[in-house]
């Protein structure tokens, strides 16, 4: 499999966790997104939307982090990202949306860029949004794990899913704009038990430079 991969992306990030926890051997290209290869034209006709990341399996093209995970839970069923009970996969859908549909979207690159390029923000004011909507995902997703009696040394249970597959890298983020988490005890938790997993390390950014 190759994926279309940037270190620091975080959606791109998420499919890394899940390649390794599948243990799918794969082929990284780099797309630049500070450069803005994202947006250059062969890139373009692979992936419209000019984002990363994209997989291919096979000639197929795949897009779209979550829709890549699902994917490959499909194709190498075990270790399952996706829980088999019905409310715990309830509950594993509404962490990837208060995630992947809430608070990343509104802090992607693209979205930074259009603030201050096209809105005229300051570099101060541009920080002040990135920390507001993330720490108001984060606080409210602590309230809802901390409340919920499903979530074990996992967001749900004892395994990783596709919702500590999201939440992870979201967390990185956070660290990497300098957004303090520690009061946020039940997620920090379950970040140390992701963080002690060898297929959560090794997708680390850091890892992947
Ligand atoms: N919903 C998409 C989001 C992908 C996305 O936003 N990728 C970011 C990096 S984390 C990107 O490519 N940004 C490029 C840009 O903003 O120009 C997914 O889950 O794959």
């Amino acid at each position: 499999m190759i994926l279309y991969d940037y270190f620091r992306s975080s959606a791109a990030y998420r499919v890394r966790i899940a390649l390794n926890l599948k243990k799918i051997a794969y082929t990284q290209i780099p797309v630049d997104l500070v450069q803005g290869a994202q947006r250059n034209r062969d890139y373009l006709l692979k992936n419209p939307q000019g984002l990363v990341p994209l997989l291919e399996d096979d000639g197929q093209l795949i897009h779209q982090s979550i829709a890549i995970c699902e994917y490959l839970d499909e194709k190498v069923t075990e270790p399952s990202i996706i829980p088999t009970d019905i409310n715990e996969r309830a509950m594993m859908r509404s962490i990837v949306g208060m995630i992947a549909s809430d608070i990343h979207p509104i802090n992607n690159l693209r979205v930074l860029n259009y603030l201050s390029d096209e809105v005229g923000v300051t570099g101060e004011q541009r920080k002040a949004w990135y920390r507001h909507w993330m720490l108001v995902g984060l606080e409210s997703l602590e309230e809802f794990l901390s409340a919920s009696n499903k979530t074990g040394d996992f967001s749900i249970g004892d395994q990783p899913t596709l919702a500590d597959i999201c939440l992870i890298p979201q967390l990185y983020n956070a660290q990497r704009f300098k957004i303090e988490t520690d009061q946020l005890k039940v997620i920090k938790r379950i970040e140390s038990n992701c963080q002690n997993i060898d297929a959560f390390s090794r997708a680390h950014p850091d890892e992947n430079i």
